[in-house]
C-alpha cells in the first residue's frame, strides 16, 4: 500500500527551496526538484524521473496523459529504469521488475552550483526470487542538465549477469519534424515485424512508422533535432554500449492503454543502456556505471 503521507523519515531529507515531497500521481512518493535553472520531479515507485524542464523551456522529458500511477504498473514516461532485463520475458514483467519497486532515497544533496542530487537505492529483495544479490542505486543530479547514473555492485561471489536501460521519453514538437543524428554507420536490430540485423546507413534518422531499433556496440553520443520546437538535445553517455530508439505510431498506440491513440507524434523514445549482446557480466566486488547526461539548447 502505498504511503498516502510523506512519511517524517523522508521529510528529513527535504531541503527548503530546492527538494520537496508530496504525493503524485495515484498517491505516489514524489520528489519535486526545483533549481535555479530547472525543476524535475522523481516517483520512488521504479526511481522513476517523471519530469525535467528548463525555466523558459518546453518539458525535456515526455508523459503520456494516460499513463497509470500504480503500485503494479510502470510509468508511461519520463525515464523508466529497464533492469535487470530489457524486452519481454515470459511471465515475468517486461523491462525487468526495477521500475515496478518502490526504492527508497537514501540522500539529497545540494551542491554548490546550486544544483541537486538525490541517490536512491533499490531494496535487495526487489524481484523476489529474481532478486540480484547486489547493491543497485540510482543518482540524479538536476541543474542545467539532467545527470542519471544507474550504478550496481556485485555482492555475490559469482558473476552477476544483468541487462540495463534508462528508457527514456523525450517530448518533441512533431516527430515528423525530427531527426536523430549520431549513429551512422552502426549496426542494429530492427524489431519491427520481427528482428533484422542491418546497419545504420543514414547521418540523420527520420521517423515516417513504427521504428524500434536496437544499436549495438555504440557508446557515442546521439542527438535529437527538432524543427518545430527549434530544439537539438544532446544525449551523452558512459558505461553504455546499446542506444535503443523507439516510436510505436498509430498501431501500437492504440493497442497500449496506457499512451493516447495521438500521442506519438510528441514523443521519442532514445534510450541509453546495455542491452542483449552488450549485457553486463559483472564480477565479483565490481561495480558497474551506467551514466547519462540530457543536454538542451535552443537551435
Ligand atoms: O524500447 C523499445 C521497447 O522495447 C519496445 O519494443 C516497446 O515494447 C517499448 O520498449 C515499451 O515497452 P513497455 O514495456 O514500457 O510498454
Amino acid at each position: 500500500m502505498k504511503q498516502k503521507l510523506v512519511s517524517e523519515k523522508l521529510q528529513q531529507l527535504a531541503i527548503p527551496g530546492r527538494v520537496e515531497f508530496a504525493n503524485g500521481g495515484g498517491g505516489l512518493p514524489l520528489v519535486k526538484i526545483t533549481t535555479p535553472w530547472s525543476a524535475a520531479e522523481i516517483y520512488l515507485h521504479g526511481a522513476h524521473v517523471a519530469g525535467f524542464q528548463k525555466n523558459g523551456e518546453p518539458p525535456l522529458l515526455w508523459m503520456s496523459a494516460a499513463s497509470q500511477f500504480a503500485a503494479n504498473k510502470p510509468i508511461r514516461g519520463g525515464v523508466p529504469v529497464c533492469f535487470p532485463w530489457f524486452g519481454g520475458r515470459e511471465g515475468l514483467p517486461a523491462h525487468g521488475f526495477a521500475r515496478l519497486t518502490d526504492w527508497e532515497l537514501v540522500e539529497t544533496t545540494m551542491l554548490p552550483d546550486g544544483g541537486v542530487s538525490v541517490r536512491l537505492q533499490m531494496p535487495e529483495n526487489a524481484g523476489g526470487a529474481n532478486a540480484v544479490r547486489g547493491k543497485v542505486e540510482f543518482i540524479v543530479t538536476v541543474n542545467d542538465k539532467l545527470t542519471m547514473e544507474l550504478k550496481v555492485a556485485n555482492t555475490a561471489a559469482e558473476p552477476l549477469n544483468f541487462e540495463e536501460c534508462l528508457h527514456t521519453y523525450f517530448t518533441v514538437g512533431d516527430i515528423n519534424d525530427v531527426s536523430v543524428t549520431g549513429l551512422k554507420g552502426v549496426a542494429f536490430l530492427d524489431k519491427v515485424g520481427g528482428t533484422f540485423h542491418k546497419v545504420e546507413a543514414d547521418d540523420a534518422i527520420r521517423f515516417s512508422a513504427e521504428t524500434d531499433r536496437v544499436y549495438l556496440d555504440t557508446t557515442g553520443a546521439v542527438e535529437i533535432h527538432d524543427a518545430k520546437l527549434g530544439r537539438k538535445i544532446r544525449v551523452e553517455k558512459s558505461g553504455s554500449a546499446s542506444t535503443v530508439l523507439w516510436n510505436p505510431w498509430v498501431a501500437k498506440s492504440k493497442a497500449m492503454p496506457d499512451f493516447g491513440d495521438e500521442e506519438f507524434h510528441r514523443m521519442v523514445c532514445v534510450e541509453s543502456g546495455n542491452v542483449g549482446q552488450n549485457k553486463i557480466t559483472l564480477a565479483p566486488g565490481k561495480t558497474s556505471a551506467l551514466k547519462v547526461v540530457l543536454h538542451s539548447q535552443s537551435c
